[in-house]
C-alpha cells in the first residue's frame, strides 16, 4: 500500500514538474530598500514606484515569453541584514535585476554579494561615492554622488545664503558621515572654518545637550548628514532651545515626514536632492499623475521617480537582449536610455552621467525647489 503510494506521488510529482517547464518562464524584478523601520516611508515609496513600472510591463503584455513578477525585500536599512537579503536574492536564479538598495550603509556590502553571481543591481538612492569605486562591474547607479551634493551644498551655503559660520552634524553611517566630509571639506576650502563637526547615533532621539554645545560657538546654519528622522528631532530641538537657525541637509532628509516629525520648526529648513524635481520633467507628468491615481493617500518620496526609471531600464535590456546576466550587464553599461527623467546613461564606473542638483526649501510647510 505504501509502496503504491510512494509510486503515486512520484508520479504526481514529474507531472507537476512537467507542467512548470511548459509554462513562460519566470522572470523577476527585485526591490530591496528598507520597508520597515524609522525611515521605511522611502522604501514604502520605492516599492510602489517599483510596483507601478512591473504592472506597466505586465499591462501592455511587453513580455509575452515571460512571466513577469515583482519581488520586494526589506533590508531594515540595516548593513547586515541587507547582505542576508542580498544571499537571499543570489539563491533565486529568476531574479534578473535587483533595484536597490536606498541606504549607501547597505548598497556597498550588498552589492559585493550580488558580484558574486553576476547579478544586475542599478540603484536608485544610494549616494556614497564608494559604491561604484569597488571596481564591480554589475553596479549602477541613477542618482548624483555626494561628491557633487556635499560641495554644491557648501557653495550654496557660502555663495547664496551668505553664511560663514557653519556646524555640522552627521550620523555616522557611510552616507551621512560621507556627506558632512565632503561638505567640510569644501566648505573650509572657501576658507571658512567649521565650528563643530559631530557625530549622532542612528535612532537617538534627545540632542538637547549637543545642541546647547553648539550653540555656544554661534553658528549660522546647521549642516546635517544623515536621514529624516534624526534630522526632525534636532530641528525641532534646536528651535525649542531658541537656536532659531536654518537646518540644511542631503537628500536623505526630502520626504515630507521630516516636516512632520520637525513640525514648524523645519520652516526655512533647506536640502538638497539628486536631479531636477519631478514636476519640471516634462516626461515625468504621467507618471506622477498614474502615482496620484494608484496611490491617492500616499505622497511620492524622492526617490520614486529614480525607482521607477531603474525598474524601466532592467526591462529594456531584458527587451534588447533577453536574461542572461553577463549580457544584461552589458546591455546596461552602454544603455543610452530615455524615461521620465530625461537622457541617462553611464560612466565607466556605472554613475549616471547626469550631475544635476536641485536645492529645496521648507516653505509653509512643504519642500517647495529653490534653485
Ligand atoms: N542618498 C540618500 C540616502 C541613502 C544613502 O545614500 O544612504
Amino acid at each position: 500500500m505504501i509502496r503504491k503510494l510512494l509510486l503515486l506521488l512520484s508520479i504526481l510529482t514529474l507531472i507537476l514538474a512537467g507542467c512548470g517547464q511548459s509554462g513562460p518562464q519566470v522572470v523577476k524584478v527585485a526591490l530591496v530598500a528598507p520597508l520597515t523601520g524609522d525611515i521605511s516611508a522611502h522604501g514604502q515609496g520605492m516599492k510602489r514606484a517599483a510596483q507601478m513600472a512591473v504592472d506597466e510591463a505586465n499591462a501592455a503584455n511587453l513580455f509575452p515569453q515571460y512571466q513577469l513578477q515583482f519581488a520586494a525585500f526589506d533590508d531594515r536599512g540595516d548593513p547586515k541584514e541587507a547582505v542576508t537579503v542580498a544571499n537571499q536574492i543570489i539563491s533565486d536564479p529568476t531574479i534578473i535585476g535587483i533595484v536597490g538598495h536606498l541606504n549607501s550603509g547597505c548598497s556597498i556590502p550588498a552589492s559585493q554579494v550580488y558580484a558574486k553571481k553576476n547579478v544586475l543591481m542599478i540603484t536608485p538612492a544610494s549616494t556614497n561615492p564608494k559604491l561604484t569605486q569597488q571596481g564591480l562591474k554589475n553596479v549602477f547607479r541613477l542618482c548624483t554622488t555626494d561628491d557633487v551634493q556635499g560641495p554644491f551644498a557648501a557653495n550654496f551655503v557660502v555663495d547664496s545664503l551668505g553664511f560663514k559660520k557653519v556646524a555640522v552634524i552627521h550620523d555616522k553611517t557611510a552616507y551621512g558621515l560621507g556627506l558632512a566630509e565632503l561638505f567640510r571639506t569644501q566648505f573650509v576650502s572657501r576658507v571658512y572654518p567649521v565650528l563643530s563637526f559631530v557625530g549622532i547615533d542612528v535612532g537617538e532621539k534627545d540632542y538637547k545637550a549637543l545642541i546647547t554645545k553648539i550653540k555656544s560657538t554661534g553658528p549660522e546654519i546647521i549642516y546635517f548628514g544623515g536621514m529624516h528622522p534624526e534630522c526632525g528631532l534636532i530641528t525641532k530641538q534646536a528651535k525649542e532651545l531658541g537656536l532659531a537657525i536654518p537646518v540644511f541637509s542631503g537628500d536623505g532628509v526630502l520626504t515630507p515626514e521630516y516636516i512632520t516629525i520637525g513640525g514648524p520648526a523645519t520652516e526655512g529648513d533647506l536640502s538638497s536632492m539628486t536631479g531636477l524635481p519631478p514636476e519640471k520633467l516634462p516626461a515625468a507628468q504621467k507618471f506622477i499623475d498614474d502615482y496620484a491615481r494608484l496611490y491617492p493617500n500616499d505622497d511620492m518620496q524622492p526617490y520614486d521617480p529614480y525607482t521607477y526609471e531603474a525598474v524601466k531600464m532592467i526591462l529594456e535590456a531584458v527587451r534588447q537582449v533577453g536574461t542572461n546576466r553577463d549580457s544584461l550587464i552589458t546591455t546596461v553599461a552602454g544603455i543610452n536610455f530615455t524615461g521620465i527623467l530625461g537622457e541617462s546613461s553611464f560612466d565607466e564606473i556605472g554613475d549616471t552621467r547626469n550631475k544635476t542638483i536641485t536645492i529645496y526649501r521648507v516653505t509653509n510647510g512643504k519642500f517647495v525647489y529653490v534653485d
